[in-house]
Order: structure tokens, then C-alpha cells, then sequence
């Protein structure tokens, strides 16, 4: 290893001593595994086509959405890494109606790992970036996991994150004690950390949201986003961009890296929907990360971390990044409720 690089294994020895005491030894283990499958998927996304990976299925998974290839091929990677790592009680994916629980043998295993396998899947036959979103919730003891012991609210994680793999693989990670990205070196295949206690700032002037969706947008969303398009012109004093990959992964990678605001907010698109990201295994970990590194995660009418799961596969609504426009969404969400109170004929 060049000298001054700190590798992802010295980073877990050296902050081993902010690990909860009863996860010190296990929990660099699990992330450990968890960096080789994501090495193991990397590979098979950058062989793209010559991996034969690419393309739909004929399946659907339980969200009705059409499977691509390598959403089932990286499924798999990480479903054999945590039953054969031997420190999963139980394993919830989003390409899994039910989870997966490993019998109990009078062993206890700590953990259960809730994940994405391949979030932004659309994007792979086109060659845009895609990632692995995970999370990882204490495991009951002394016996197999039910239903139940999954839904944990977000504030219960012991750790989460994601793999981005877009130009260089990059795993990011939180332990509770911030936010740190490491960088894999294709040639030595090691993660080497790269970005230590990523910061977002609480300002930004760029909005991440699906544009196509406006009319079925809420009032308290159409205001925000008709201040911004309206920039220096109007309250907000200043011009906005905007940006959407797509792909969660990558829009709110960009966030932790510059600063920004992403919005999946609730929509009338679908009302049976309250919103499109699930929130065990997407909302729940991207706003961990995210709120370790100085942003906020809010469906505008409450914060994520706080939300009491009902589902393993229950949508949210998602409104995640700078402090300041996150908070200014919750109180725009706030002044609608307000305004829809007082129009309400009285009972
Ligand atoms: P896929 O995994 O089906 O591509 O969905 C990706 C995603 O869940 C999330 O990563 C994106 O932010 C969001 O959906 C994009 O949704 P739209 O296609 O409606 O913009």
C-alpha cells in the first residue's frame, strides 16, 4: 500500500474504538464482506455487455418492476456474501417479496442487512452510473428474526451506505460517527479512503427532481421549484441548475460531494403511493449518510430516520440534502398545511 493511503481495513481497526463495544469485532468483519461483493458487482457492471449482464429478464420483481439481469445477478453477490459471512440473522432486498431468515443454531448472529442490490437499474444499458444501497439493523437475539425485528426506524441503523459504480467504484460509509468515501484501486482491488468526514454544505442552488412529474406535485413542492426556476428574478435571489440521473445512487452521491437538494416527493401521480424510493432499504440508509455528513432527510411533513416502518417494501416520500433547503421545504410543507386548514369547511 503507498504509504499515507489508509486502506479500508485500517480505517475500521482505527475506529474500532467509536464502534458500539458488542459490534467491535463483528462489524468490520461484515464490512469487509460487504466491500467484496461490491467489488464482485463492480466487475460485472464494467464488463457491461461483454458480461452478457445487460438486458431485461422476463421476471418482475415484488414491485412489479421488469428485473434486469444484473439486478438478479447482484442480488445473488450479496445474498451468498452475508449467508456465507456467518454474521447475518436475516437478509430483507428489494428484489425479495419476503426476507430471507437464516435458522438459528444457538449462534447468535448480530446483524440484518437490508439492501438494493442494483438501485438506478434502468441506467445500466445505457452506461449511466448505478449503485448498491445498504443498511444494516441489530439482529434479535436468541432466536431466528420475524417481520417485525426488520422494521426498525431509520435511527436504530448501526451502519449504512452505498456503492456507486460510475467512473471509479467508490464505497461510502457511515458508522454513525460521519461520513467517509473510499475509492477502489482497480490495480491492488482495495478500497483506500479518499473523502474522510464528507461536509455537504447547508446552502446549495441545485434541485434534483423528476421535472415530468411537476403536475402531480404537491403545492408546497411546485412553490419551491417555481422560486428556484424563477432565481435571481424573485425571493430566492440567486439562479438554481438542476439535475436528475435517475439513478438515487448518483444524485445523492453528487449531493455529499456539492452540496444540493433531492426531491421524490409525494405526488398525485399514483395516490395509492406515497411516494416512489422504499424506505427500508433506500430512504432510511441514503438519509443516514447523508444526515452524518451535515445534510437533513425529511418526507417535508416529518423527518425519515423518525418514520415507524409498517412494510419492508413501504414508499416514502424523499426530500434529502443541504440543511437550509430541506428546512425550507418542511416549513413551505408546513405553511400549506396551515393555509388547507384554515380553507377547510368547519366540521
Ligand atoms: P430503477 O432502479 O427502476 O432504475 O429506479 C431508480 C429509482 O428507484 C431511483 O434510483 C431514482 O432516483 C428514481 O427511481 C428515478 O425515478 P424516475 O424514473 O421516475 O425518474
Amino acid at each position: 500500500m503507498e504509504s499515507g493511503r489508509t486502506s479500508l481495513s485500517a480505517f475500521l481497526a482505527q475506529e474500532s474504538s467509536t464502534i458500539q463495544a458488542e459490534y467491535r469485532s463483528n462489524l468490520p468483519q461484515l464490512i469487509l464482506q460487504l466491500s467484496t461483493a461490491i467489488k464482485k458487482i463492480a466487475h460485472l457492471t464494467s464488463q457491461g455487455a461483454l458480461a452478457g449482464a445487460l438486458g431485461s429478464l422476463d421476471s418482475q420483481n415484488v414491485q412489479g418492476e421488469t428485473q434486469k439481469k444484473l439486478d438478479v445477478f447482484s442480488d445473488d453477490i450479496l445474498i451468498e456474501t452475508f449467508k456465507k459471512g456467518g454474521l447475518v440473522a436475516g437478509i430483507a432486498s428489494e428484489e425479495v417479496d419476503e426476507p430471507i431468515s437464516i435458522p438459528y443454531t444457538g449462534e447468535q448472529k448480530p446483524f440484518l442487512t437490508l439492501f438494493d442490490p442494483l438501485d438506478g437499474s434502468s441506467n445500466i444499458d445505457v452506461n449511466v452510473s448505478v449503485g448498491s444501497i445498504f443498511s444494516i439493523l441489530p439482529a434479535p437475539r436468541g432466536r431466528e428474526p420475524a417481520l417485525a425485528d426488520y422494521l426498525q426506524h431509520g435511527r436504530k441503523q448501526i451502519c449504512a451506505g452505498y456503492a456507486i459504480y460510475g467512473p471509479a467504484t467508490m464505497l461510502i460509509l457511515s458508522l454513525g460517527k460521519g461520513t467517509h468515501g473510499f475509492t477502489l484501486d482497480s490495480a491492488s482491488q482495495e478500497f483506500f479512503l479518499t473523502h474522510p468526514n464528507i461536509q455537504i454544505p447547508a446552502e446549495t442552488s441545485e434541485f434534483a427532481i423528476n421535472a415530468s412529474n411537476e403536475r402531480f406535485w404537491e403545492p408546497p413542492v411546485s412553490r419551491y421549484i417555481a422560486e428556484c426556476k424563477k432565481g435571481k428574478t424573485d425571493v430566492r435571489g440567486r439562479d438554481f441548475n438542476m439535475r436528475w440521473i435517475a439513478s438515487m445512487v448518483a444524485d445523492v452521491h453528487r449531493i455529499l460531494m456539492r452540496g444540493g437538494v433531492f426531491m421524490y416527493p409525494r405526488d398525485t401521480k399514483d395516490p395509492s403511493k406515497p411516494g416512489r424510493l422504499r424506505l427500508m432499504y433506500e430512504a432510511n440508509p441514503m438519509t443516514f449518510v447523508v444526515e452524518q455528513a451535515g445534510g437533513l432527510g425529511s418526507t417535508g411533513r416529518a423527518r425519515i430516520l423518525d418514520l415507524a416502518p409498517e412494510s419492508i417494501h413501504q414508499r416514502v416520500a424523499v426530500i434529502l440534502g443541504s440543511r437550509n433547503e430541506v428546512e425550507r421545504l418542511e416549513q413551505y410543507h408546513r405553511d400549506d398545511d396551515v393555509k388547507t386548514k384554515l380553507n377547510s369547511p368547519i366540521p
